[in-house]
C-alpha cells in the first residue's frame, strides 16, 4: 500500500512539473545544420511501448537498474529486469509511430526508443546530439543519464553532449510523449492526426571548441545593395569571422565582442532572389578555428498601402496551404523527396508561393521551396484556442518562435512568418499574440508578420476583417469558407468585401470539399464537380477583392484528421485537398490552374 502511495504520488508531482515549463538543457540552435560535420542517426530505433508510463520512475526502488533509461540487461539468470530493448521491436528515425505500426494508428501515449552509436570523442571537438522535430514532449538519456527535455512538436532543437559521450558504444535513450495537453501549443483540438515519435532527422553534430554557432545574412531593411546582419561565436568571444561570398567578390571581417556577437553590414550588388530566378549565392564564415558553408539568397520584401514590393515589384502571391502529410504514402512528411513531390505539385499549379500550414515544416521542405523559387508563409501551431492566460503556453509558443526564426532565418524565400490560426478575439489572446508579434519584430525586421484571421459578416452582404491584431500585423490575412461553412457557392457572387485598414489583403484559406473519383452533380456536396464549381465562385469573388495581394486556399492534399469522420467520404480524411491522399489531381486543381496561369 505505502509503494501505491509512493508511486501515486510521485506520478503526481511528475505530471505538475510537466505542466509547468517545459523545456530544459537544450542549447542555443546551431545554424545550418545541414551544412556541418553530421553523424547521421537516422534508421533502425529500438522501441518500447509504455503505457502507463512505468519505465520513467525506478520502480524498485531496492535496485537502481530500473527506469528504462537505464538500458537495463539480465546479466545473471536469477536477475530480474521486466523489459528488454534487444528483444524490442523496431520504428524507423524519422517517421511518425502511427503508420509505421498498424495497432499504433491512434496511439497517444508514450513510447521509449533506444539507438546505440559508436563516438570517439576528440579533445578538440565538441558534440551536439540534434532532433529536427519529436512530438510532442521528449526526455533524452544517454548513457543512463538524463540530458534534457523538450517540449513542442515541430521545432528543432539540440543538446550538447560533449561532457557526456563515451568512447566506443553509446546509448541514447527518449522517452517520447505525444499525449495532447490543455496548455500546450497546439492544444488538445486540432484539424490534423496527432502524429507522434521522432518525426524528423537526428543527427550528432561535431563542431571545433570554439564555433560560429549562428549567425544572420540578409539585405537590410529598406535597401536593395547593402547586407546586415550578426555572427554568434561560441567557446570563446573577442574573435574574427570572416565572411566572403566570391561571386559578389566579397570579403568581410567582422569582430565579435566578449559574448562572442559580432554585426557588420557591408555593399554588394546582389542578383536578387525571386520566384523566377532563385538565385543563391555560396556564403563562406571562417574563423581561426572553424568555417562553415552556406547557401544564401537575397531580395526585398515589404508592403506600401495595399500592396506587396519584391525586389520592388508588385507582388501577387499565387499561394497554396500544405500540411506536413506525406504525398504518396500515409503519414508524416520529412525527406528532401517528400518536399520535391508537393512543392512539385504547387509549382504545377502556377504557384509562387506556399503556405506552410499549421507549424514550423521540416528544413528539408523550406530548404528545397528556395531553390524552385517558392515563397513562404511559415508559421507556430498558436491554433484555435489555446490558454492565452497561461505563462507556460505563453512561454512555449515563444520557444517555438525561436526555433522557427531561429532555424530559417537565413531562407530568404520566407517573407511572412505568422504567429497564430484562427484564434478568437478576447483581451487575454490579442495581448498574448501582441507579445508574440513583438518577439517576432525583434528577432527580424526584415519580413512581414501575419496571422491566419477570421472574416466577419456585416449586413447587406458586406464582409470585413474586424480583428484588433490587424493594426499590429503587416497584412490583412484571414480565413473565409463562402461557399463551403457559410453558404452555397453562390453565395460568393453575392458577397462584397470591405476593409478600413489600407493594408494588403491576404486570404490564407478558402475552400471546400470533395471526395476524389466521386462524380455528380453540380450541386453534390462532395462531388468533385461541387468542389470545382466552389473554387469558380470563390476565384470570381477574389478578383474582385480590392487590394488583394495573394492567396493560400485550402489545402495542396488530403490529410489525416480524426475530426473527419463521414463514413465512405471523409474516412479519416480532411478532404479539401485539390489533390488526394493518392496524388490524383481534382477538377478543382484545374481551376486554380488555371487561374495561377492566367498571371504569368
Ligand atoms: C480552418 C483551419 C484548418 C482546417 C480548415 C477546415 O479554418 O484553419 O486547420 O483544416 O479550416 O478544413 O475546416
Amino acid at each position: 500500500m505505502r509503494r501505491i502511495l509512493f508511486f501515486a504520488s510521485l506520478g503526481l508531482t511528475l505530471c505538475s512539473l510537466a505542466s509547468a515549463s517545459n523545456s530544459s538543457n537544450i542549447y542555443p540552435l546551431i545554424q545550418n545544420v545541414p551544412g556541418r560535420e553530421l553523424q547521421s542517426l537516422d534508421g533502425t530505433w529500438k522501441y518500447i511501448l509504455d503505457l502507463y508510463e512505468l519505465g520513467f520512475y525506478n520502480y524498485r526502488m531496492d535496485e537502481d537498474r530500473n527506469g528504462w533509461f537505464r538500458d537495463a540487461h539480465a546479466n545473471r539468470p536469477e536477475d530480474l529486469v521486466e523489459y528488454n530493448f534487444d528483444t524490442a521491436p523496431t520504428l524507423h528515425v524519422p517517421g511518425d509511430w502511427n503508420t509505421q505500426k498498424e495497432d499504433l494508428l491512434n496511439f497517444e501515449g508514450n513510447i521509449w526508443y533506444r539507438r546505440q552509436f559508436e563516438c570517439h570523442p576528440d579533445a578538440g571537438k565538441r558534440r551536439f546530439i540534434h532532433f529536427d522535430a519529436v512530438n510532442y514532449e521528449c526526455q533524452v538519456y544517454l548513457n543512463g543519464r538524463k540530458i534534457g527535455v523538450h517540449e513542442g512538436g515541430f521545432s528543432p532543437f539540440n543538446i550538447e553532449i560533449t561532457d557526456r559521450v563515451q568512447d566506443g558504444t553509446n546509448t541514447l535513450i527518449l522517452k517520447v510523449d505525444n499525449r495532447r495537453r490543455l496548455e500546450g501549443v497546439p492544444t488538445v483540438n486540432t484539424d490534423w492526426h496527432n502524429y507522434g515519435g521522432i518525426t524528423r532527422q537526428v543527427n550528432v553534430i561535431s563542431v571545433p571548441k570554439v564555433f560560429i554557432r549562428d549567425y544572420f545574412i540578409q539585405l537590410k531593411k529598406g535597401t536593395s545593395n547593402i547586407v546586415a546582419g550578426w555572427v554568434q561565436m561560441d567557446g570563446a568571444g573577442n574573435s574574427t569571422v570572416t565572411i566572403e561570398i566570391p561571386e559578389l567578390k566579397v570579403k568581410q571581417q567582422v569582430s565579435t565582442d566578449a559574448d562572442g556577437y559580432g554585426t557588420f553590414e557591408f555593399k554588394c550588388k546582389p542578383t536578387l532572389w525571386s520566384p523566377d530566378n532563385p538565385k543563391l549565392y555560396a556564403v563562406k564564415l571562417s574563423s581561426d578555428s572553424d568555417c562553415v558553408e552556406d547557401e544564401i539568397g537575397l531580395r526585398t520584401i515589404e508592403t506600401r498601402g495595399k500592396e506587396i514590393y519584391l525586389n520592388g515589384n508588385k507582388l501577387f502571391c499565387r499561394g497554396i496551404s500544405i500540411h506536413e502529410e506525406a504525398p504518396l504514402r500515409p503519414g508524416r512528411a520529412w525527406s528532401k523527396e517528400d518536399a520535391a513531390i508537393l512543392l512539385g505539385w504547387a509549382k504545377e499549379m502556377n504557384c509562387n508561393f506556399v503556405r506552410l500550414a499549421h507549424y514550423q515544416h521540416n528544413e528539408n521542405m523550406i530548404r528545397t521551396a528556395e531553390r524552385m523559387g517558392l515563397l513562404v508563409w511559415s508559421e507556430i501551431p498558436c491554433y484555435w484556442t489555446i490558454q492565452w492566460e497561461n505563462e507556460g503556453t505563453l512561454e512555449t509558443a515563444q520557444e517555438q518562435i525561436d526555433a522557427m526564426i531561429g532555424r530559417d532565418k537565413n531562407r530568404t524565400n520566407i517573407i511572412i512568418w505568422s504567429i497564430a490560426n484562427e484564434t478568437p478575439i478576447s483581451e487575454p489572446r490579442n495581448l498574448f499574440l501582441r507579445k508574440l508579434a513583438d518577439k517576432v519584430r525583434s528577432m527580424d525586421d526584415t519580413r512581414l508578420v501575419a496571422a491566419a484571421m477570421e472574416k466577419k459578416e456585416l449586413q447587406g452582404g458586406v464582409m470585413t476583417l474586424d480583428d484588433p491584431m490587424s493594426k499590429y500585423l503587416d497584412v490583412l490575412s484571414f480565413n473565409q469558407y463562402v461557399g463551403w461553412y457559410d453558404g452555397l457557392p453562390e453565395k460568393c457572387d453575392r458577397v462584397h468585401w470591405e476593409f478600413s485598414e489600407d493594408k494588403p489583403v491576404f486570404i490564407s484559406e478558402f475552400g471546400g470539399g470533395a471526395l476524389q473519383g466521386y462524380h455528380g452533380p453540380e450541386n453534390q456536396r462532395w462531388t468533385e464537380e461541387f468542389q470545382a464549381d466552389l473554387y469558380r465562385h470563390s476565384v470570381k469573388m477574389l478578383e474582385n477583392m480590392e487590394g488583394l495581394s495573394g492567396c493560400t486556399p485550402w489545402i495542396l492534399t488530403d490529410f489525416r484528421s480524426p475530426r473527419r469522420v463521414l463514413t465512405d467520404i471523409q474516412d479519416g480524411y480532411n478532404r479539401k485537398g485539390l489533390i488526394s491522399d493518392r496524388g490524383i489531381r481534382k477538377a478543382a486543381f484545374y481551376i486554380m490552374k488555371d487561374w495561377y496561369g492566367s498571371f504569368k
